[in-house]
């Protein structure tokens, strides 16, 4: 498959100092490091389920760096370590795709699926999609309120021939609300390659349909994908309305830990293309940080997973007193009898 780099629209990298770049490599490399654990820990049958942003990671962070704390961010699968930029535990990150006592959310969710009310981060459903029309109608609830936040809603290049993507650009459109709508074209929807989804390949053309700017950047190069970002979000925050950002990347693993691409791709295609195009060592030639030095920070960092990993899988489960909690303001009788029931055995 050809990987095109058409630029929709040039947008001028913005003047970021070099300890900033440095920093986004090093965050680049960490999700890198998770990601590699959580697939490891899958195989062995220690974690259920995840899903990777391996070679995507310059989308990721490159727009954890330009958004504000307050902003709110609905992520898809692939943008979970957002939280972490944002200043979310370690232990408690990856607590959640153990489901252990110290998950913040108790178990109940999909491993993969991190949210934290704590740092403005909603989870995401599982159907494709979903959190685009949501991230919509929460920048419509915030102009209301006069709050001033920006409402980013992430999505694959699948979800864009969802219905859900219709609704999302239609009110984002005619609303002119202050989101920013991202869509990683990683080139795969599982199986599905994007020209067989899709005639419109070139994703950012969509948007001109709904009367929403669409622009397309090099989902490789995270000081492009911060500049994007930025533009698209200080115009959400001044009134200008919404924002389409296509971030052309490719979706080098599988698509997830229940994925095996080998059967339907070329492998050895992914392969060259992720040794020509890797965002980490991309950042690394353009003067980010020195590879010794990014060695030695992610040292330090395999210690601390190692400290950290051993720590949240040694937990105990949830209490399954807590399967009944957060749904009542004021629990009611029938519940009350069946939570005294559990209470006592764990
Ligand atoms: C509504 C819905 N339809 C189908 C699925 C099954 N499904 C899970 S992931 C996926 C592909 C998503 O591709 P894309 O939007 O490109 O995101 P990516 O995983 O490549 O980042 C599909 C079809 C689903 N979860 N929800
Ligand atoms: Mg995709």
């Amino acid at each position: 498959m050809a990987v095109k780099r058409a630029a929709a629209k040039k947008i001028a990298k913005s003047d970021l100092p070099r300890e900033t770049f440095a920093q986004m490599t090093i965050e680049m490399a960490r999700l890198r490091r998770i990601d590699e654990r959580l697939i490891n820990l899958q195989r062995q049958g220690r974690v259920g389920f995840h899903g990777s942003a391996l070679g995507e990671e310059a989308c990721v962070i490159g727009c954890a760096f330009a958004l504000e704390p307050r902003d709110w961010v609905f992520p898809a699968l692939r943008q979970g370590a957002i939280m972490l930029h944002r200043g979310f535990s370690l232990e408690t990150y990856l607590a959640q795709s153990f489901g252990c006592a110290a998950d913040e959310l108790k178990g109940r969710q999909m491993p993969a699926h991190f949210s934290s009310r704590s740092v403005n981060q909603v989870s995401w459903s599982s159907c494709i999609g979903n959190q685009i029309p949501q991230a919509v109608g929460a920048a419509f609830a915030a102009r209301y309120r006069g709050d001033d936040v920006v409402c980013v809603g992430f999505m694959g290049d699948g979800a864009t021939s969802e219905a859900d993507f219709h609704y999302a650009m239609t009110f984002a459109g005619v609303w002119k609300v202050p989101c920013v709508l991202v869509c990683q074209n990683n080139q795969w929807a599982i199986s599905e390659p994007l020209e067989r989804q899709t005639v419109v390949t070139e994703l950012w053309k969509k948007a001109q349909a709904y009367g929403v700017e669409g622009v397309r950047c090099d989902g490789q190069d995270v000081e492009a994908v911060h500049a994007t970002m930025r533009r698209a979000a200080d115009k959400a925050r001044s009134g200008g309305g919404a924002t389409f950002v296509e971030l052309l990347t490719f979706r080098v693993g599988p698509h997830s830990t229940s994925d095996d691409p080998s059967v339907y791709r070329d492998e050895a295609f992914t392969k060259k293309w992720f040794a020509e195009n890797d965002p980490i060592a991309r950042a690394i030639a353009a003067g980010a940080i020195e590879a010794a030095a990014l060695a030695d920070e992610m040292a330090r960092f395999d210690k601390e997973l190692d400290r950290v990993f051993a720590k949240v899988e040694a937990m105990e489960l949830p209490s399954r007193s807590t399967m009944l909690e957060d749904v009542y303001a004021k629990m009611p009788w029938s519940l009350r009898e069946q939570q005294a029931e559990l209470s006592p055995k764990r």
